[in-house]
């Protein structure tokens, strides 16, 4: 828990100015404070200074180079060598699982990162704790191109620092020639018959999230009583789990070694173009739905080619060919026709099972508490 009187004194000396906001954010984080709590008292004190980096100045000449932090498996093979070829810039890749794995990258500074694909509920925070650059959209002819479902979203009005890149929901995947009848509910994995075949994901939105959403509450709860439920159906489920892993679990299913994985809908897609017997269910008590966006972050060394390959993956071509692999929808509607296995935006009808995760703000240390014990039970 942290101490009252430490934060008290540190939140004045931010407002004296005698603590920068980098300093701050190091210290809170220190005290153990979370870092939706930083960035309300970082907005609350006026010092959310995140425009300016690219606002409406020249980014200069080109760079050479360009550092991208992606989630895996979350492009197509072409798309980086094709950038490179076409603006010659030299492209790092690496890639991460999940969005408290790259905000954890990037809080510890020197990243060098100049681009990274928040979710939805990740864009606050990284906004209001400075970590997110404004966008400077004269660099972004191709901004046009998106659906008007992704201009303008809640997460980030006008996207000032967030370009929508891909989005799609969490359900679960399963072995069809395994699971005969898989049913259509998260009770799934309370069922003693498979254990030791079943996998949730390593991420506590979206494990915590299906339980709460299993017992009729949102997944975006700040509820004590709700959450103490939802760790309770965690725990029961934890016993018959193989694991927690997200994404690197499609080795897994295709070989036959897990059954049914709690999962992304475009991941269970890649898994299915290599083990047909691979199918999809989004559980009636209802998911998250997500949109995952690309966000330069404010210590980003290499803003301007991060706003020429923003506008790249704009293109129609470039964003079909990101869909055609990745299997998840493309907000880029120009891109739409281009593709060969169209992801459909939901109907009103199907999007009363889904909700999309909001920042939970200062609820995410009790969140975290209830994570730490699923994991480690
Ligand atoms: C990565 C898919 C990431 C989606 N394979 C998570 N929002």
């Amino acid at each position: 828990m942290p101490n009252g009187h430490d934060v008290r004194r540190l939140v004045r000396d931010l407002e004296r100015g005698s603590v920068s906001r980098r300093d701050f954010i190091g210290r809170a984080g220190a005290l153990g404070l979370g870092l939706s709590s930083i960035g309300m008292i970082l907005t609350a004190c006026g010092r959310d200074r995140s425009a300016g980096d690219g606002g409406s100045s020249d980014l200069g000449p080109m760079e050479k180079e360009l550092n991208i932090y992606n989630w895996s498996d979350y492009i197509a093979a072409g798309t980086i060598p094709g950038f490179e070829r076409e603006f010659g810039v030299k492209v790092t890749y690496d890639t991460y699982e999940s969005n408290e794995e790259m905000v954890t990258k990037l809080q510890a500074g020197s990243s060098g990162y100049d681009l990274v694909f928040p979710s939805n509920y990740v864009v606050p925070m990284m906004t209001a704790s400075g970590l997110a650059a404004e966008l400077n959209r004269k660099y972004l002819p191709n901004l046009g191109n998106l659906a008007p479902t992704f201009v303008n979203p809640v997460f980030d009005r006008e996207n000032k620092h967030a370009i929508p890149y891909q989005w799609g929901t969490t359900g679960f995947a399963y072995r069809t020639d395994k699971v005969t009848v898989p049913g259509d509910s998260w009770d799934i994995f309370l069922s003693a018959k498979y254990q030791g075949r079943m996998t949730q994901m390593d991420d506590k939105r979206e494990v915590i999230g299906c339980w709460l959403r299993y017992r009729g509450h949102s997944l975006n709860s700040v509820d004590p009583a709700e959450l103490a439920v939802a760790r309770t159906d965690a725990l029961a489920a934890g016993k018959y789990l193989k694991g927690y892993i997200s994404a690197p679990v499609k080795s897994q299913l295709i070989s036959g070694d897990v059954w049914i994985a709690q999962l992304w809908n475009g991941d269970t897609e890649q898994a299915r173009v290599e083990q047909p017997a691979i199918s999809y269910v989004l559980p009636r008590e209802g998911s998250s739905i997500w949109t995952d966006s690309m966000l330069i972050p404010r210590a980003s060394p290499h803003k301007r080619a991060a706003h020429e390959f923003i506008n790249y993956v704009l293109r129609p071509e470039v964003g079909a060919e990101i869909s055609n692999f990745t299997g998840y929808g493309s907000p880029n509607q120009s891109a739409l026709a281009l593709m060969t296995r169209p992801v459909p935006y939901p109907t009103a009808a199907e999007f009363q099972r889904l909700e999309y995760q909001k920042d939970i703000g200062s609820a995410v240390e009790l969140w975290n508490r209830v994570w730490n014990d699923i994991k480690t039970a």
